[in-house]
């Protein structure tokens, strides 16, 4: 199936929060008659397509019991400042340059330390797990914050069918590589293609997610359609985009940013306000959407989730492990 979506954001169309809550409500209303039988993601695209803006919504996804009370990021924030190299590397150029990018079809290659190397059509994948909302406080590595409501499903079911062996200690997520839609792919800014890994924990915990959507709707180009990683314990850079390969690897996986700069971008790459970038500090964050005069706020240890996922790190030396 085609996904045909423009980026043209029609801004004005939702930006608070009660707007969304009300719309949500109507959205899981709707979802309900139209899963069939035919499937989820048929039932996630089908006759919810906005002709006017090419927004689409998710039919049906569950609540999230993680979350936070803090205030969402409005929409067009999220969707407009953006890092994505891939799409140039000014905040505001990935929603422009990302316009023409196909998220469909689109197929996912599972690789590495599994039982067989397969593939999976993303329409297959959406039957793998429930899709769910995910509030999650989101931390860039540049000292910019927000707060997005993610739809997606958790990593560690997607991990269950790949079916990883007992050697793989490590995941690799790599990004789609082709500079004819990726125009800023022609630069050689990172070593392309796009490049993150977590350690097996930390992507089978629960926390983890990829995410399809965001705000009650399908995932904008920009933001890593179809399919992206989020990880809200660490910095931003760790979430790819646009994910095409899976490998599961015995050693850890040699990330773009750490190829980039070794002394500044770890493998790690936890939110830790005690241990400083090597040009900035990290002890505080700039939340976007707040207006320019709105003072820094503090940074949490692992962004406030500490409690979820710090028993990964016990006995761990956070400052040579960055
Ligand atoms: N493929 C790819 N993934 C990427 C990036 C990128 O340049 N290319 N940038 C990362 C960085 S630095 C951040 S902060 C987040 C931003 O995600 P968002 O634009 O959806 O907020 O995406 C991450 N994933
Ligand atoms: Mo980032």
């Amino acid at each position: 199936m085609l996904i045909h979506k423009k980026s043209d954001i029609l801004s004005s169309e939702i930006t608070s929060k009660e707007n969304f809550e009300n719309r949500r409500t109507l959205i899981k209303a709707a979802g309900a008659s139209l899963i069939t039988a035919s499937g989820i993601f048929t039932g996630l695209m089908s006759g919810s397509a906005n002709a006017a803006s090419g927004r689409q919504k998710i039919n049906a996804f569950a609540k999230s019991k993680y979350g936070t009370e803090e205030k969402l990021t409005p929409y067009d924030d999220v969707t407009t400042y953006n890092n994505y190299y891939e799409f140039g590397t000014s905040k505001s150029d990935p929603a422009i340059e990302s316009r023409l990018f196909k998220p469909s079809p689109w197929t996912v290659s599972i690789e590495g330390a599994v039982k067989k190397n397969k593939q999976i059509g993303i329409e297959d994948i959406f039957k793998l797990a429930p899709l769910e909302e995910r509030i999650y406080r989101m931390r860039c590595v540049e000292g910019w914050s927000m707060v997005i409501p993610w739809i997606g499903f958790s990593l560690a079911k997607l991990i269950q069918w790949a079916e990883p062996t007992a050697n793989a200690k490590y995941v690799e997520f790599i990004s789609l590589n082709d500079d004819l839609m990726m125009p800023g792919q022609r630069i050689h800014v990172l070593d392309w293609p796009y490049v993150e890994g977590l350690r097996m924990d930390e992507a089978m915990n629960p926390l983890t997610i990829m995410a399809v959507g965001l705000y009650g709707e399908v995932l904008p180009n920009q933001n890593g359609a179809p399919m992206r990683l989020v990880v809200p314990w660490k910095y931003g850079f760790k979430g790819a985009k646009a994910i095409v390969r899976i490998r599961f690897t015995e050693t850890m996986p040699k990330t773009s940013w750490m190829k980039a700069g070794p002394n500044e971008y770890g493998f790690y790459a936890n939110v830790n306000p005690t241990v400083d970038h090597p040009r900035w500090t990290q002890s505080s964050e700039r939340r976007i959407g707040g207006g320019l005069f709105t003072p820094r706020i503090k940074t949490q240890m692992f962004n406030g989730y500490a409690e979820q996922v710090g028993q990964l790190y016990s006995g761990m030396d956070l400052i040579k492990n960055f």
